[in-house]
């Protein structure tokens, strides 16, 4: 401290200004703008958008652990640059700051705050995937999930990994399996994950479900869409060479239009269903290898059924 000339110690109390109370000041306005902005304005555009209600969910949960988090940054970042401006060195002052005390009130004060913020966002994240209307939060539950959604009865959209694309598959509408993910808007959906060769993950951004696929297990993850669109979908577990590539669009449609595209590919895909081993939540992949050759011979592929390398658009 250049006020205090070399050995003096400036006790606690003792007069000079009260900086706790400056940068108390400092910080309030600036803590409250940054939430103001991060909830309101930012906040809507945040990631992963509100395409499902486990993507809102989603991205109500990052505004809430934003705003809980800037005033924490704010306060660090205040106090640093108001230590490296008011407590900075001074020329000729060659003597010792001002000794250290405990502050009995800041200790118990900081413990607090901190503890009721960990804790608070303990319960608060658990609450958020519990709760029936998100239902697991769009997250894989394993075979046997704890969170299911109470609103009617899901449409069963199988997604089965391969090197390297996703196929899906529809046991509700005869079984058909499509290389196309079509979804309808308004209802819950259940994923069946699974994979026939190596670890893959399915992650749809916009409907902010992710769900490892792992060969022989089934893996269950829900969510609404809650408007259509265009979803994205990319594998999310590096798993093999192509892995970068292994991306494609699916799409969200009104109910009504979901039926009929339903309805019309199970027409469709009749003679290439009836090749398919019957639905199961998981697959033998030497099971898979027979039914390619059967729909080679049949002349059958073309990514309307089973992996069909013949027409793998990623030939390495
Ligand atoms: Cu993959």
């Amino acid at each position: 401290m250049s006020a205090t000339t070399a050995g003096d110690v400036q006790a606690p109390g003792s007069a000079g200004p009260n900086h706790g109370l400056r940068i108390f000041l400092i910080w309030l306005p600036v803590a409250v703008v940054a939430d103001i902005l991060l909830y309101f304005v930012y906040g809507p555009h945040m990631p992963p958008g509100q395409m499902s209600n486990s993507a809102a969910s989603q991205q109500f949960d990052i505004k809430v652990m934003s705003v809980l988090a800037a005033p924490v940054m704010a306060f660090v970042l205040i106090f640093m640059a108001y230590s490296v401006i008011v407590w900075r060195h001074s020329e000729g002052d060659d003597g010792d700051g001002p000794a250290l005390f405990g502050h009995a009130r800041i200790q118990a004060t900081w413990i607090t705050v901190t503890a009721v913020i960990v804790l608070f966002l303990a319960g608060f994240g658990t609450y958020e995937i519990a709760w029936p209307g998100f239902a697991g939060a769009g997250a894989g539950e394993g075979p046997a999930p704890v969170w299911t959604p109470n609103n009617g009865a899901a449409l069963q959209v199988q997604v089965i990994g391969q090197q390297w694309r996703f196929t899906y598959r529809y046991p509700q509408f005869g079984g058909f399996e499509t290389a196309d993910l079509v979804l309808p808007a308004g209802r819950p959906i259940q994923f069946n994950v699974t994979s026939l060769d190596v670890i893959h993950s399915f992650w749809a951004y916009q409907l902010g479900v992710k769900a490892d696929a792992n060969p022989g297990v089934n893996n269950v993850a829900y969510t609404t869409a809650q408007q259509t669109g265009t979803v994205t979908v990319r594998c999310a577990e590096l798993c093999g060479l192509w892995h970068g590539a292994m991306f494609d669009n699916g799409k969200v449609l009104s109910a009504a239009a979901f039926e009929s595209w339903a309805h019309r590919t199970e027409v469709r895909l009749a003679a290439v269903t009836k090749i398919l081993p019957p639905y199961s939540t998981t697959y033998d992949p030497t099971v898979v290898a027979q039914i390619n050759k059967a729909m080679a011979k049949a002349g059958i592929g073309g990514g309307n059924g089973y992996y069909y390398p013949p027409n793998d658009p990623v030939q390495p």
